[in-house]
């Protein structure tokens, strides 16, 4: 290598749980080299085929340089460019004109996990929107439903490390696309396989990962609870329950029990679609193949009752005992000091229910203002036809900090355009592992790009608001991130991760939340900091949402500091079919017979993040709708026939393809897709955007319980059927 080449380390931002540490090779200023980490075990030097063209992404002529101002009406994407200095000024005084007439509230943040750096995600932003009063969002469009559900029966949703599935004798995927969506753990769950481990799949969907398990349960969507109760049911008739182990465990039980033996077998088997035997000898499994690791992740909290799926196979866990894995989420939030304002008296507004906030003419105060940064809700925000006229609205000042012009950005009064992760410094966690990650810039700024952070400091500024921590660098954040004193950060401070890249927590190995019911806490004081912190606190729920009920702190002071976390917590569960499913509202059953999931379904895209590209597009280029045979001939639908997908909310056109992957009655659509130029319509004008759960604000959308109607279109209905006149 020349003087000019260094080698610099970073991690991945994707909202992915392998957080992949990378090495970027940089000549002359230039990134010249991108790969996967060889000594990160989790890496294992491989990045995905998403990222492995990242620097295309970065050099990629579409790219942002400049600010700009809109010209056309929204949506057209006609913009102009404008100076740092004139877009910050017209910003805050747009901000500062709209927080006088309305109060803070009038000003919506709108963002998930663009990047899932801590600094350039939240941090900074935060402490800006906490300062001007704004409305608070709540991020509970992924992973929060699911976290609800984990808590319910572990007290905190803290699953067990999942590289430890490599020991399991039985592995359930229970509602994960493994090989897609988490392809770093496959080789952690062929390692068991080739140990004798049976791998198992429950998804209703025949996925990448079902077709290469040993076993694909495929029950009818969104009734696995009834599964659960099933499983349990055999599981008690035939005397596999340590009853002993699972009442000194947890509580709850007897009622939980109850449940199980109120459903009859043949009621599970006709209400999840499965074989009364297949219900059997999936419980037989669980229970004599010991130890068996139950692993979920996300996909099947996008229901109405998302919460209660997720809950109930966490209760199998301790019922069958099984291990359970999760996000690894929560065991950052635990071990990094919460250097964030915490949440204010103001309104919350749920980030699935954005197109209602927009468009709701009684609420009060309106929004006015809306800053969108690090997500992409025109495209990927349910009920979008709501959402689009929602941004369309010629009263809202809209400001758009990305990267390239999406869907979203096309509606923009302003697009402050912005870094990507390696012209950047962040701190990353993790959720499908337990390693830290620094990630060092290793390229200047693009163009007039600024990161996240500087520009939520220039707003700042220029509105001179008046709180602590605006103006902090991007280092000192990372730092105090890391100074909680926390002892799962033992010894794992900013200069080691400069040098070594990552650093796995030191959570000891083996630990588990269902067996260690203790759970270590940050010192009260951390060291050097010389002030009370909340930092560490596991119970604190996402995003403004109260406390779950607590153990007893078992210590205080600047010693060790721990949390019983009490009995497991089991009780009554029960199946409810949502109103939007074929066991739901049964008018809206009638008239949209078919289920829609649009899936995380191609390995190079991730969320929007690349749907815009045409080196990611599969072949053909297009999105298209899966639909069996059976409901294919029902309509007359052939492969490749141009369909119309409809439902209440909207429609949509695309390629039918016939599909032995679905069962009847359900038909998916990837998700991802950008509409660009043509139609800003893609699967998401179809999707429910009704929160799940019995918690308006916990819930995440129901986007899998989407019904709908596929019809011939009227072009090739013509086809079909000969000219009409
Ligand atoms: N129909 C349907 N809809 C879904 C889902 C589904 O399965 N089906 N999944 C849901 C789920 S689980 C999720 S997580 C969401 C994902 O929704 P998003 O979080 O919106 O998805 P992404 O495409 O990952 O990221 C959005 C944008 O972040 C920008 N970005 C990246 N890095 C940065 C940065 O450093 N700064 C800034 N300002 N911007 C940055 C990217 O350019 C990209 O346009 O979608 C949800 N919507
Ligand atoms: N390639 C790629 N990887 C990704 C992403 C991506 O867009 N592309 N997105 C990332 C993000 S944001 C997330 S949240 C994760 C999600 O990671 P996963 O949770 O693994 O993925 P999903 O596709 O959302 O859902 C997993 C499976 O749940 C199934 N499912 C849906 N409803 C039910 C149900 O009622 N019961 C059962 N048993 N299964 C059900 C779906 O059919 C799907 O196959 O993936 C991340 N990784
Ligand atoms: S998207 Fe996921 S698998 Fe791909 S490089 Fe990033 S973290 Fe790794
Ligand atoms: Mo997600």
């Amino acid at each position: 290598m020349n003087a000019a080449t260094s080698v610099v380390r970073g991690a991945c931002h994707h909202d992915c749980p392998d957080t992949c540490a990378w090495e970027v090779t940089v000549r002359d200023g230039v990134a010249v080299n991108l790969r996967g980490d060889p000594r990160q075990p989790f890496t294992d030097g491989q990045l995905c085929p998403k990222v492995n063209p990242f620097l295309d992404r970065v050099y990629h002529p579409d790219r942002l340089l400049r600010p700009l101002r809109r010209v056309g009406p929204k949506g057209e994407g006609r913009f102009e460019p404008v100076d740092w200095d004139a877009a910050i000024t017209e910003i805050a005084d747009r901000i500062g004109t709209a927080v006088a007439q309305h109060g803070g509230e009038t000003v919506l943040p709108y963002s998930l996990d663009g990047t899932q750096g801590l600094v350039q995600k939240g941090v900074l932003a935060d402490r800006f929107f906490a300062a001007l009063g704004a409305t608070q969002l709540n991020r509970h469009i992924c992973g929060v439903t699911a976290w609800h559900g984990a808590a319910d029966v572990l007290g905190v949703p803290l699953g067990a490390d999942p590289t430890e599935i490599a020991s399991a004798r039985t592995i359930v995927l229970w509602g994960t696309n493994t090989l897609l969506t988490n392809r770093h753990l496959w080789p952690y769950v062929e390692q068991a396989h080739g140990n004798g481990a049976s791998v198992i799949v429950v998804d209703p969907v025949s996925t990448m990962t079902a077709q290469r398990s040993d076993w694909h349960v495929q029950p009818r969507p969104g009734t696995d609870v009834a599964l659960v109760l099933g499983i349990i049911g055999v599981l008690d008739r035939d005397g596999l329950i340590d009853e002993e182990r699972v009442r000194a465990a947890a509580s709850g039980w007897p009622e939980l029990r109850a449940e199980a033996r109120a459903l009859s077998l043949d009621s599970a088997a006709s209400i999840t679609g499965l074989a009364e035997a297949d219900i059997i000898s999936l419980a037989h499994r669980i229970s004599h193949q010991q130890p068996a690791v139950l692993r979920a992740l996300i996909g099947m909290e996008h229901r109405e009752h998302g919460q209660d799926i997720h809950r109930a196979v966490a209760a199998l866990a301790v019922v069958s005992g099984s291990e359970y894995m999760r996000s690894t989420q929560v065991y950052f939030d635990t071990a990094f000091a919460d250097i964030v304002p915490p949440p204010g008296p103001q309104r919350t507004v749920n980030m699935s229910a954005l197109g209602a906030a927009l468009t709701d003419a009684t609420l009060q105060p309106p929004v006015t203002v809306l800053v969108n940064y690090g997500c992409n809700p025109a495209a990927i925000t349910p009920d979008q036809n709501r959402v689009l006229a929602g941004l369309e609205r010629d009263d809202l000042f809209t400001v758009v900090i990305e990267q390239f012009m999406t869907d979203t950005a096309r509606y923009a009064d302003i697009v402050l355009p912005t870094t990507t992760q390696i012209e950047h410094l962040d701190l990353m966690n993790a959720w499908g592992h337990l390693y830290v990650s620094l990630n060092l810039p290793a390229i200047e700024p693009l163009g007039e790009c600024l990161p996240n952070t500087e520009i939520f400091r220039r707003l700042a500024s220029a509105l001179t608001l008046d709180a602590s921590g605006l103006a902090d660098s991007d280092e000192q954040m990372v730092r105090d991130l890391l100074a909680s004193g926390h002892p799962w950060l033992d010894g794992i401070t900013y200069e080691r991760l400069q040098r070594d890249g990552w650093a796995r927590l030191a959570v000891p190995a083996g630990w588990s939340a269902l067996t260690d019911r203790e759970v270590p806490l940050a010192p009260a004081s951390p060291p050097g900091s010389g002030t009370e912190t909340d930092a560490g606190d596991l119970e604190s729920a996402p995003a403004g949402r109260p406390a779950p009920p607590s153990g007893q702190d078992a210590g205080s002071g600047a010693v060790a500091r721990s949390r019983s976390l009490g009995p497991l917590r089991l009780g009554p569960i029960r199946y409810r079919p949502a109103a939007e499913s074929a066991d739901g509202d049964a008018n809206l059953a009638e008239r949209y017979p078919l289920a829609l999931m649009s899936l995380k379904q191609h390995q190079r895209f991730l969320n929007s993040h690349y749907g815009g590209f045409e080196h990611h597009l599969p072949d053909p280029p297009h999105p298209r709708l899966d639909i069996s045979a059976a409901d294919a001939e029902a309509r007359g639908i052939t492969g490749g026939d141009r369909v119309r997908v409809y439902n209440g909310r909207g429609e949509l056109f695309t390629n039918a393809v016939i599909s032995d992957r679905l069962q009847p009655g359900l038909v998916t659509m990837p998700f991802g897709w950008w509409a660009g130029d043509a139609d800003a319509r893609t699967v998401n004008v179809l999707t429910n955007a009704a929160v799940g759960g019995d918690d308006p604000d916990v819930g995440s959308a129901g986007f899998h319980d989407t019904l709908v109607e596929v019809e011939l279109a009227p072009d090739e209905r013509q086809t079909a059927n000969g000219p009409s006149s």
